[in-house]
């Protein structure tokens, strides 16, 4: 399988994670690609390919012009205010609020931001843009005739909706992957999210659509990030009722139960018969991840790699979260190497 990849993810390298009431060295780290990139070669899972340049156009059929200008600028926005730390969201339009989108930065972040974790500051705009265009490239060669393609993307995006960022997300990746396939033609995509963490972008973006299925493996909203989305009885609207499929399960969750919501998920993928899938390959739902409350071994990755080949469908496979740094390598390449049956 090839990868696409490109060192311009360094270029987000924010210094600060709102966490647990402190400032700390943020989990979403440039050295989690290096794992990975290690473990590709190990293995020789293939060729490593640098992406192509697309236009923003793609990205906008996804996110609204505003939201995009906003991720642009705000950095310069931020320091022009002259704030000494990273661009972090204090004020929010909450219940009741209007929903207008202010002029002054201060409300700006506040009205884009669905978490406060995550801080914007230089770079983090061009990282995200090359981290869609790794991921663009990726379905091209898919497009092209491929079987399957991972691509290495970071930043990652399944928690970025049309106008919303965080949860270390900006442009959600695998959405805009899923509507360059239609918009090549595909009928019907299906996207596969196995982060720990449920993709609430992603749901947002596609919850009124048949065209993309959703559906997400993730911890109970109740007990973990992002705590407002991602229930069972989330099933989609309108047109797309019936085509979002949410597993949310509980802490200490293991394979055995993580496995059976997989071949669920599986079969109705299958029913739906998409003409490709879209994986949103986290690797947090680790035994020690240290952000999350699955217990998923090494080699149960290697294990469900396998699951999802069976579904013999052109498989796109982009990178989302997965904070053991040290075996996010390993387990990554696992569930790809798991895939193609090695
Ligand atoms: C855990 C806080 C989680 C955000 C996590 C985003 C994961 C992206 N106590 N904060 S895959
Ligand atoms: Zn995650």
């Amino acid at each position: 399988m090839k990868t696409v990849y490109s060192p311009d993810h360094l270029l987000r390298n924010a210094k600060t994670e709102l966490f647990g009431g402190e400032l700390v060295p943020p989990f979403e780290c440039p050295e989690r690609m290096e794992y990975v990139l290690n473990q590709i070669d190990q293995e020789s899972l293939g060729e490593v390919l640098s992406p192509d340049d697309f236009s923003l156009e793609s990205i906008y059929r996804i996110h609204d012009r505003e939201f995009v200008d906003f991720l642009q600028g705000c950095w310069s926005e931020w320091k022009a205010e002259g704030y000494k730390g990273e661009a972090i969201p204090t004020v929010f339009p909450a219940r009741g609020m209007q929903q207008r989108v202010p002029n002054h930065i201060e409300g700006k972040m506040g009205y884009y931001a669905m978490a406060m974790e995550t801080s914007i500051s230089e770079g983090t705009w061009p990282a995200a843009v090359s981290s869609a265009n790794v991921a663009l490239t990726a379905q091209s060669l898919i497009q092209n005739g491929a079987e399957s393609a991972f691509a290495l993307c970071r930043p990652p995006g399944h928690h970025a909706a049309g106008d919303l960022y965080g949860g270390y997300c900006f442009i959600n990746n695998a959405a805009v992957t899923a509507q360059a396939f239609l918009d090549q033609g595909a009928q019907r995509v299906a996207i596969l999210d196995v982060d720990f963490h449920h993709g609430n972008g992603t749901q947002a973006i596609f919850y009124g659509r048949n065209d993309v299925m959703f559906l997400s493996l993730h911890g109970d909203p109740r007990h973990a990030f992002p705590h407002f989305l991602g229930y069972q009885d989330e099933r989609g609207v309108d047109a797309g009722e019936g085509f979002n499929h949410n597993y949310p399960m509980l802490p200490n969750t293991n394979f055995d139960t993580w496995g059976q919501a997989l071949q669920d998920a599986c079969g109705k993928i299958a029913e739906y018969a998409p003409d490709a899938v879209v994986v949103s390959l986290g690797v947090d739902t680790f035994e020690r991840d240290p952000i999350s409350f699955f217990k998923l071994t090494s080699d149960d990755f290697k294990r469900y790699g396998a699951t999802i080949a069976c579904l013999n469908k052109p498989t796109l496979f982009v990178m989302e979260g997965g904070y053991a740094v040290k075996e996010i390598g390993v387990n990554t390449v696992n569930v790809l190497t798991g895939f193609e049956g090695k």
